[in-house]
């Protein structure tokens, strides 16, 4: 009887021992844009919608593709651009392959779907741009609340994926659901045609309010304890405030502006692409760009994009081609017909790895956008 005891309550201690001492071990681990990329989400083009033309898609559109928006809205996008922007994210999955990067793929959802909450209805677009919606940080997967109403849903592709990694050790947040109710847009938002246009952009003002915290997670670059975050269309102050406050001190935050009359997503204007080495956008420079070399760090100016007009991009601008995806310091997946951009990593001495994403792009992202990194070896450090 005793020895029975003895032995049940031997393994009670060393069950806690083992819980203290040695936890599960997170499958998600990423602290920055440039470790050693072991484990990646890459999007979906499956199922892709064109969503609807409400005003925070609207103040996000080029006049030129209003027409397209409007027609399509809730339809899918072109079967035939589609079935090339697929082949292209296979090619790409099986590139990262080879690479030695483990890649895990979100579930096909039906984006078509009609949904209505009490403050809204709408229909969803896609899950081709990961690094929108999960902000991973360290060993933590945070969901982004997102601002657009048709990308509400979004993390819903994403569930499965993420439900395994908990299960194997990460942490797992979602950030407040927004209501995305009326007060979150400005409905006189002018148009980029609107000669009031520039003077209230100006004054820093923009699609969404400050009604409730709204973020998309593209709209912050991590570099260790430095988080780099823009006020964009479909991020506010709040939103980065509750960013600011949920990682607490062991992070700092810092909200920078760039010369960017409509933002959203930072990955095309400044990307920290190693310890010391940050790409700065020539056409949208960053107003506390001292910030980096007061800290000793090289800023580079990448050279312009070469896609040209003729190739469609509804929803973002030709600047793709620095959203690029950084394998390790030595590796980067870049476009390749962007040849400037490529030349450029080449003589920072970092080895481009090329292929084209061009139909994929077209949904509005590059390498950075349609990934989100899930581990990379490294430590959290502080770089600035
Ligand atoms: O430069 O239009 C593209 C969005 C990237 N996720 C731009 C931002």
């Amino acid at each position: 009887g005793s020895h029975v005891a003895y032995l049940s309550s031997r393994k009670i201690t060393l069950g806690r021992e083992k819980q203290t001492e040695t936890p599960l071990r997170s499958p998600v681990w990423s602290c920055n844009e440039w470790d050693p990329l072991e484990e990646i989400i890459v999007g979906r083009v499956e199922g892709a919608h064109v969503p609807p033309f409400t005003v925070e898609v609207q103040a996000r559109t080029m006049k030129r593709y209003w027409d397209f928006h409007i027609y399509r809205a809730g339809q899918p996008y072109p079967q035939a651009h589609l079935a090339k922007a697929a082949a292209e994210i296979e090619t790409f999955c099986y590139i990262l392959e080879q690479e030695g990067v483990t890649v895990r793929r979100p579930a096909i959802v039906d984006h078509s779907m009609e949904y209505t909450t009490p403050d809204f209805r709408s229909t969803g677009m896609y899950a081709a741009m990961p690094r929108d919606i999960l902000l991973v940080i360290g060993d933590e997967i945070i969901e982004a609340p997102m601002a657009w109403r048709s990308r509400f849903f979004e993390y819903r592709a994403y569930r499965s994926l993420i439900k395994e990694y908990f299960k194997q050790g990460a942490r797992w947040t979602t950030a407040p659901k927004p209501q995305m109710s009326d007060e979150l847009y400005d409905k006189n938002y002018p148009d980029e045609n609107d000669p009031n246009c520039h003077k209230i952009t100006d004054q820093a003002k923009f699609v969404t309010t400050e009604f409730e915290p709204c973020f998309d997670a593209a709209d912050f670059m991590r570099a260790g304890r430095d988080i780099f975050a823009q006020r964009s269309q479909v991020t506010n102050y709040s939103g980065i405030e509750w960013v600011k406050r949920h990682l607490g001190h062991k992070y700092n935050i810092h909200c920078l502006s760039f010369e960017d009359r409509n933002p959203m997503h930072i990955d095309t204007t400044l990307f920290t692409i190693a310890p010391g080495v940050v790409l700065s956008n020539p056409e949208r420079p960053c107003h506390q760009i001292d910030l980096f070399k007061k800290a000793g760090w090289t800023v580079v100016h990448p050279p312009y994009p070469v896609i040209p007009d003729s190739h469609p991009l509804w929803s973002s601008s030709k600047w793709l081609s620095m959203n690029v995806l950084m394998l390790d310091t030595k590796r980067v997946i870049c476009d390749v017909d962007e040849i400037p951009t490529v030349k450029m990593f080449e003589k920072l001495g970092i080895k481009p790895i090329t292929l084209s994403i061009r139909h994929a792009n077209s949904l509005g992202g590059g390498f950075h956008c349609w990934t989100t990194d899930i581990r990379r070896r490294g430590k959290l450090e502080s770089y600035l």
